[in-house]
């Protein structure tokens, strides 16, 4: 599914804004028609999470609606048109004057639902999006799990319901467009780049629905331009372009070229026309680490979140950039999308300013404890989500890793992730779980390193299915608190001996420390400022030592909203480097000293 764009041809209006909405607790939404407007409207703002614009639906679970009015210009008629809506949060279904035209289920990748055959072009169309944002079993990421043997999910415990650290938020949280494209019009483009000494080359696949028997394609950038011509053979299209003295895509030097592909019908008429950024690049994993442009490079930076102030989990464009800017003033170079697809805007920043990105599936604290059928609506849904986002994300350079899970949990997890417990004949579950969506990832991409991110105590059968290791570490905070020392020694224990074990190169994607702003100690204690810098900078070290460490991402970037628990002051998740607002705290000035010089230099 391609991004929506304006150009000769095509066209699109952007339909955020505020929006009527209506909670719908009793579900009588579609018998009483409510897609035709709501009856006790009040305005709230897409995108954005209804949970932060009014105090009562902080905590609302169910059924809500949003309806707007929009006019198709009569411009347009003759054309297919679309709704497409960036995230809905959890499922979604989607009414135009009052027909049903589609929906979805998943929060966090796009949908779209044609609706030329439903549209008015004498009047205003009335639209309506009823979202739903249940917590069930059957989710992905899943809520209101059944308890658990030996009450694995006690620590987790917390209100609302969730097997994960991070606020539900729900709603429509990236923009909804009106857009226009042709009746014979390109699908989908997929690019793929290697290099064969200093020429880079490109590859376009290109689909089609409709009658265009060619494309033509053209490459500028650099100062120069380069094109080529492909036949359709049924609705695909395949072209090649060799660029002798090519400027790749790198983190010094995000380069994009541009490619503009025309769709061309029988009688040479170009009928669509779609144009996309192309940086030329190449990543591969080795037993030593991960190449880009065939040279290794070292991961700086967190796990983040996309979460903030009254605007929740909604796309908010200034802190966007704000928080480039600040990843940039950190040294950092790379982050994952922790733990769900962050939105198609932010990929695209990423594109631009050389960020490194593992992106990731909302397969977030799987379980294998509760059942065959329950394990396989997830993985039903974690497949779909897999695939969905691929099709999002793969023309992104910025993109070097897939991660198909974060810390799916094995059973007996308290006893394991404290070196103890015992294997499980649900191992072997999980395995089975976590191996088809590997195996899926690398057979819906080839140019890309497939990882799963695993929890303390993971099973080692589950972390071979990666290419590049990637594991979450706690030691000196939920496992031995307080006792950097002790726990800096595990670290060093457990990364040697996973190494040994897997050669494979590691990267720690979570280490951190809830750090209350302002809070001092010395000696340095438990949420101080000076225990989270500590620990961080022990952690950096004992990786700096170890070259089959390939990087670390903090956990986290900024505080974040969690749910309510024993464990969370105000649902907080304290370990970010800056606060919710952006200020940074001691570490961050630490963390910029030193990702600012070589790392493996001290
Ligand atoms: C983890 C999870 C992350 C949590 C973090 C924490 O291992 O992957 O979602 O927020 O620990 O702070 O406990």
């Amino acid at each position: 599914m391609l991004y929506p764009q304006q150009n000769e041809i095509r066209n699109l209006f952007d339909l955020s804004g505020v929006w009527d909405f209506q909670a719908d607790p009793r579900d009588v939404g579609e018998t009483e028609r409510w897609h035709l407007g709501v009856p006790d409207a009040r305005p709230i703002a897409v995108p954005g999470s209804w949970n932060e614009q009014y105090a009562d639906l902080y905590n609302y679970f169910g059924p809500a609606w949003y309806v707007r009015e929009f006019y198709a210009p009569r411009g347009w008629n003759g054309q297919r048109i679309f709704v497409r809506v960036g995230s809905a949060n959890y499922a979604a279904e989607m009414w135009v004057n009052g027909q049903k035209v589609g929906g979805h289920a998943g929060g966090h990748l796009p949908f779209e639902c044609d609706i030329t055959d439903t549209v008015a072009w004498d009047g205003p169309n009335t639209l309506a999006i009823r979202v739903e944002n249940e917590l069930k079993p059957t989710r992905v990421p899943a809520g209101n799990m059944p308890p658990m043997r030996g009450g694995a999910m006690a620590l987790m415990a917390g209100y609302p319901s969730t097997t994960y650290d991070f606020f539900p938020y729900a709603g429509l949280h990236r923009p909804v467009w009106l857009y226009a494209v042709p009746q014979t019009q390109i699908t989908d483009i997929a690019v793929s780049t290697e290099i064969d000494g200093t020429t880079g080359v490109v590859k376009l696949d290109v689909t089609q629905n409709g009658a265009g028997s060619a494309v033509t394609i053209t490459l500028t950038g650099n100062g120069g331009a380069h094109e080529t011509r492909a036949r359709f053979r049924g609705d695909r299209a395949a072209a090649q372009i060799a660029l002798p003295d090519a400027r790749l895509w790198s983190m010094e030097d995000p380069y994009l070229y541009q490619a503009t592909v025309s769709l061309v019908d029988a009688g040479g008429q170009v009928v669509d026309v779609y144009s996309l950024p192309v940086g030329i690049r190449t990543v591969q994993a080795t037993a030593e680490g991960l190449l880009l442009n065939g040279k290794p490079v070292y991961l700086k930076g967190f796990g983040r979140h996309e979460d903030f102030f009254a605007s929740g989990r909604g796309l908010n464009v200034p802190l966007l950039v704000k928080d480039y800017a600040l990843l940039k003033w950190i040294g950092a170079n790379s982050y994952r999308t922790s733990h769900y697809p962050y939105s198609e805007e932010e990929m695209m920043m990423a594109d631009h300013q050389g960020i490194l990105i593992i992106d990731e599936i909302p397969a977030v604290s799987m379980s294998f404890e509760d059942g065959d059928a329950n394990i396989a609506a997830r993985l039903a849904q974690a497949k779909r989500q897999l695939h969905e986002l691929i099709a999002r994300d793969k023309n992104h350079p910025s993109v070097i890793l897939w991660s198909v899970a974060n810390e799916p949990m094995p059973p007996d997890m308290f006893r394991r992730l404290t070196g103890g417990g015992a294997p499980s004949p649900l191992d072997a579950v999980g395995r089975a779980f976590l191996k088809e969506l590997t195996d899926l990832a690398r057979s819906l991409d080839g140019t890309r390193p497939v990882t799963l991110v695993g929890m303390m105590g993971g099973p080692l059968e589950w972390l071979e299915l990666a290419d590049i290791v990637c594991i979450n570490r706690y030691w000196g905070w939920y496992v031995q608190g307080g006792q950097l020392e002790a726990g800096l020694k595990m670290l060093e224990e457990e990364l040697d001996s996973l190494h040994k074990a897997l050669g494979k190169p590691i990267i720690i994607t979570e280490f951190g420390a809830d750090t209350v702003a302002g809070l001092h100690s010395h000696p340095a204690k438990m949420f101080s400022e000076e225990y989270q810098t500590e620990f961080l900078a022990g952690y950096l070290d004992v990786a700096a030592a170890r070259p089959f460490v390939i990087g670390l991402h903090v956990w986290n970037f900024a505080d974040f909203q969690a749910v309510q628990s024993v464990n969370r002051i105000g649902g907080m998740n304290l370990k970010g480097v800056f606060t919710r607002q952006r200020e940074p705290k001691m570490a961050a000035h630490m963390l910029r000293e030193r990702w600012t010089r070589p790392v493996r230099s001290s």
